[in-house]
């Protein structure tokens, strides 16, 4: 496969190779009792055709993404996680209301997993839907590396679909010898600007991406942004789709405006789609990037039709926990001030306990701060007894778009009430709320999913007593 080094052709020319000999499998069902084992290590992967440049990658059990690991609703699981990798990591379970020791953040909720060590992950997840799990160290190599797969909690009774399918799209920054263009990593024109983007989008670790469908099926799509920092703005041909929810929870089911989605990093959502092509169609999903779209997946569909009428039933999924708590109208209100990236004008912030200015910060790569603090500072953002009503109240400050994690918790955005989020995207100069109740004791981390404005610098932490 040629490659340009322009960011359009490398694109494209990603698109033009056929389906990979993907490792990405259907899924791996731990309903039983049975522990799931987790294995990070480093090795190689073909991406595209080229079998004879394989990428050195990370991966979690030689698969890019990591395993599909799908989970029962309300019941302990168990797994267990080996490093095998020459530096130590870590495992976050994106999403998942979690036992703060389990939240898989490195030097915060429990210590890094040295190379060659173990640790146990053991959880029960409250809520079904669609979450993922990632490294929580060095994420801006670990993550473009590789280090990241899909997590399902399955409902109790999930909705009847012909297909449950997963669509994880990343977006890699490749060499013209298939390499991870390890040259940028901490490149300080990426981490004060929009982060890391790539140059090669993969769903499921295949380009071109086609699913295998039939007219009136219904299918659910579980759709999530993987990627370091690349905000995807998708476009779908398909007319009949509902969003049924959004960052694993479910959501009054409704029609995204003209076929477009915006995930960013992080943030998932899961369609219910009636296919109404005909037989021996296709459909296509493109990735919109400035004035082009590019196809990143299709559904073929088969000769023959699955029914000849789409189905009437509602779409709705069935209530999670979370989706019965009530926000109260009182808050306590904590400000949230995020500064700094290029053409920001933070002119000075504090690292470390030390007043620093600018020409500093960008010296040691540290350029974005929360209210005037660059980097995780030893204080909280704010201490509170559990049951406390929090509004996050947010100002993006700067002029870059910024996806704001919260750890352990879903919280409902003022823009969009009655929806619970783990992942809020702010664009620049945007301002807003993020409220909901810190019920889960522990330390949680809030960073900018966008990784490398995380390794630059924005992140803080709170601590639920
Ligand atoms: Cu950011």
């Amino acid at each position: 496969m040629k490659f340009q080094p322009d960011r359009r052709n490398f694109i494209k020319s990603g698109f033009a190779g056929l389906t990979a000999a993907a490792l990405f499998k259907s899924g791996v069902s731990l309903s039983n009792q049975a522990p799931f084992r987790l294995t990070a290590s480093r090795g190689q992967f073909v991406f595209g055709e080229d079998q004879e440049n394989p990428t050195q990658v990370m991966y979690y059990n030689q698969s890019i993404p990591g395993p599909v690991i799908r989970i029962p609703r309300g019941r302990e699981v168990l797994i267990p996680f080996h490093n095998a990798l020459d530096e130590p990591t870590s495992i976050h379970w994106h999403g998942i209301r979690i036992d703060n020791a389990m939240d898989g953040v490195a030097n915060l909720t429990q210590p890094p997993v040295l190379p060659g060590q173990d640790f146990e992950y053991r959880f029960t997840p409250p809520d079904a839907g669609t979450y993922w799990y990632h490294t929580h160290m060095r994420s801006w190599a670990q993550l473009a590396f590789g280090l990241a797969g899909v997590l399902i909690v399955e409902e109790d009774e999930p909705p009847p679909v012909d297909q449950d399918l997963v669509f994880a799209i990343d977006d890699w920054r490749l060499d013209r010898q298939m390499q991870m263009d390890t040259g940028s990593f901490g490149s300080m024109h990426d981490w004060s600007h929009g982060g890391r983007l790539g140059n090669f989008i993969t769903v499921n670790g295949e380009t071109e991406k086609t699913y295998d469908v039939a007219s009136g099926e219904r299918i659910r799509l579980r759709l999530l942004n993987i990627a370091n920092a690349r905000i995807m703005n998708l476009l779908f041909s398909e007319p009949r789709i509902s969003i049924v929810a959004i960052d694993g929870q479910p959501v009054e089911a409704f029609t995204p405006e003209a076929g477009r989605i915006v995930l960013a990093p992080g943030q998932r959502a899961d369609l219910i789609i009636d296919l109404s092509g005909d037989p021996g169609s296709s459909s296509q999903i493109e990735l919109v990037v400035g004035e082009y779209a590019y196809e990143i997946a299709r559904f073929v569909y088969g000769p023959k039709a699955r029914r000849k009428q789409l189905l009437d039933l509602p779409v709705e999924l069935p209530q999670n926990p979370l989706n019965k708590t009530a926000l109260p109208t009182d808050f306590k209100h904590v400000p949230l001030l995020m500064q700094g990236g290029a053409m920001g004008g933070m002119r000075s912030a504090t690292y470390e306990g030390k007043q620093m200015d600018i020409r500093e910060l960008v010296k040691i790569g540290k350029v974005w701060a929360f209210n005037g603090i660059v980097g995780m500072p030893s204080d909280p953002l704010f201490r509170v007894k559990r049951g406390t009503a929090i509004s996050l109240d947010v100002d993006n400050d700067n002029s870059w778009p910024h996806a704001m994690h919260i750890h352990g918790h879903h919280f409902v955005h003022d823009r969009s009430p009655g929806i619970w989020r783990d992942t809020a995207l702010f664009e620049r100069g945007e301002k807003g709320r993020l409220q909901f109740i810190a019920d889960n004791p522990g330390k949680w981390l809030i960073h900018c999913h966008m990784v490398e404005h995380m390794a630059g610098g924005m992140l803080t932490w709170f601590e639920v007593s």
